[in-house]
């Protein structure tokens, strides 16, 4: 009998709740993926009329927290009718966008507990919420809670020394003080916060569960330290915000069973464990099993840069967060809020909507664009902050309005993007290993054009995963790690070390790229960015 156990095949599900849509990736004990799928919120649940998975008002940024409640129901669903058999799911685990959270009104836990299996999540839990629209990371809205917090604790030097980060408008805390604020009842009538990520793992589990220290990170809330809430920050907010927050655990926890909900309406079996979900970018790093010494680059609707590092060393530039699989490192970390939107923008602008002819055009131009040097921000961006438009400069450093040619601009839209990426992660700190890869991840990392610019500007090999959501992939080999016992047990690297076999080499660096991209440019792209900064205000 128990043979017959061991030789049945045992899955493991890994989400990924992003902003603009929410995918799963079933894998099996050898890492491979049996199935996927996904909900994209604009197309297939338009009633709720978002862009991009968001709605945008001003500076505000929000997402119908219930939108993402129908689309776990219609995923689950999509699963189903395309065979996924959620008998052999063993273990559950995710990610979420990174600083969103969720307002549960008072009374959700016993909504939670006592779910019907024959009715809809959307249709029980459309009361459970004493917020409607979760403020998500794209929000710049909280630009005074930041000042005020920044100044509370003596300084944007002093909160990044203790957190890791300076204050953020999209860092959860200042999210909560506002609303605690402006929205004085909501705040009052809310039983507990999640973040994106413990909201998802809560679904599953059917109770709200604590949030995992590595997207707890990302709050301006953690003492990066000793990982738990920095006590004078809780109480600047409210003395009750400790009770509404929970514990911080342990990303590689294991926060609960599967709901009976679940159980009774999709078949999971009752020993489904569900482990700690986390941030999106994290969760991307324990994806693509980065290793000391590698730069993780995911292109996405966010583009962010990530690496494994020792000891903290946070700047006001970037963000250290405590490290999702490597316990006792740190994970550094830059974000950018224009990535795939803007370089959608521009392929419209300037290559008739075709990514083909987007490639051509980066391709025909020379490495290094004749010295000619763009930034490009739709949004207020975040590294640095708060800059916005765009803003071109000749190779005399002029400002100019247009540059001659499409291609031009096409070039300078990405060599900017990616020369940013260079010259602020090796300000944190970040030098290459010998060994060091640059793995890419992300929507965007399909586009070859795109990869071999960043192998010239990082003079790196870059290598991708098969795979391309590598967050929702962390999701799932985490909840491997915790099915086989966890840290205590097996190391992480150990158990996504079949990963090594599925990398491939994806661009080489061109030989004249050490030269193009040099200390000198690096140090020109700098000063063009002080410009552009000085110009705001
Ligand atoms: C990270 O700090 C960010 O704000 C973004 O990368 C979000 O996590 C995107 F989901």
């Amino acid at each position: 009998m128990e043979e017959e156990e061991q030789n049945v095949e045992k899955h493991f599900i890994g989400l990924d709740l992003s902003t603009q849509q929410i995918k799963a990736v079933v894998i099996d004990e050898n890492l491979q993926v049996v199935a996927e799928s996904a909900v994209h919120f604009d197309s297939m649940l338009p009633e709720y009329r978002t862009h991009g998975g968001v709605n945008i008002s001003g500076n505000v940024v929000t997402a119908p927290t219930i939108m993402w409640v129908k689309g776990l129901d219609m995923l689950l669903d999509k699963l189903r009718v395309e065979g996924v058999e959620f008998s052999k799911v063993k273990g559950i685990s995710g990610a979420g966008q990174q600083h969103g959270s969720v307002y549960w009104r008072i009374g959700a836990q016993k909504i939670l507990e006592e779910l019907q299996p024959e009715r809809f999540l959307h249709d029980q839990l459309a009361s459970a919420f004493s917020l409607l629209d979760s403020p998500i990371w794209m929000d710049s809205s909280t630009t005074d809670q930041c000042a005020q917090l920044e100044e509370f604790l003596g300084g944007p030097e002093t909160l990044t020394a203790l957190t890791g980060s300076r204050a953020y408008e999209r860092f959860t805390v200042n999210q909560i003080k506002k609303i605690s604020i402006e929205k004085k009842e909501v705040y009052l009538n809310t039983e507990r916060i999640s973040l994106v990520s413990s909201f998802a793992a809560s679904i599953f589990a059917g109770k709200i569960v604590d949030i995992d220290w590595s997207d707890g990170s990302g709050m301006n809330l953690l003492n990066l330290t000793n990982k738990s809430w920095v006590p004078q920050i809780l109480n600047f907010v409210g003395d009750d915000l400790e009770a509404k927050l929970g514990q911080v655990i342990r990303t590689d926890s294991i926060v609960g069973r599967i709901s009976t909900y679940m159980q009774e309406r999709y078949g999971f079996p009752e020993d489904c464990l569900i482990g700690a979900f986390t941030g999106d970018n994290p969760s991307s790093m324990a994806g693509l099993g980065i290793r000391k010494g590698d730069l993780g680059y995911s292109l996405g609707t966010s583009d962010t840069v990530f690496a494994c590092v020792d000891q903290p060393n946070p700047q006001l530039t970037g963000h250290i967060f405590t490290n999702p699989i490597h316990t006792s490192a740190y994970m550094a970390m830059l974000c950018y809020k224009n990535g795939s939107l803007t370089r959608e923008r521009v392929r419209n602008d300037f290559a008739e909507g075709s990514w083909e002819k987007f490639n051509q055009l980066l391709d025909s131009t020379p490495r290094g664009n004749f010295g000619n040097i763009g930034v490009y921000y739709d949004l207020p961006e975040i590294v640095p902050a708060g800059v916005q438009g765009d803003f071109r400069f000749n190779k005399s450093d002029e400002a100019v309005k247009k540059f001659s040619s499409a291609e031009m601009e096409i070039r300078a839209l990405v060599e900017g993007q990616i020369l940013a990426k260079r010259f602020h992660a090796e300000r944190m700190g970040f030098r290459l290993g010998e060994n060091g890869r640059v793995l890419v991840t992300g929507g965007a990392s399909a586009n070859k054009a795109i990869l071999q610019v960043i192998a010239d500007v990082f003079n790196s090999n870059v290598y991708s995963l098969p795979a391309v959501n590598s967050a929702a992939l962390g999701g799932a080999y985490r909840a491997l790690h915790l099915f086989k016992g966890g840290t205590e047990k097996i190391s992480y690297d150990e158990v996504v070390s079949k990963l090594e076999a599925e990398i491939t080499l994806a661009a080489e660096p061109n030989k004249d790229a050490a030269t193009i991209y040099n200390k000198e440019l690096l140090a020109r792209f700098a000063n063009l960015e002080q410009k552009v900064v000085k110009s705001m205000t």
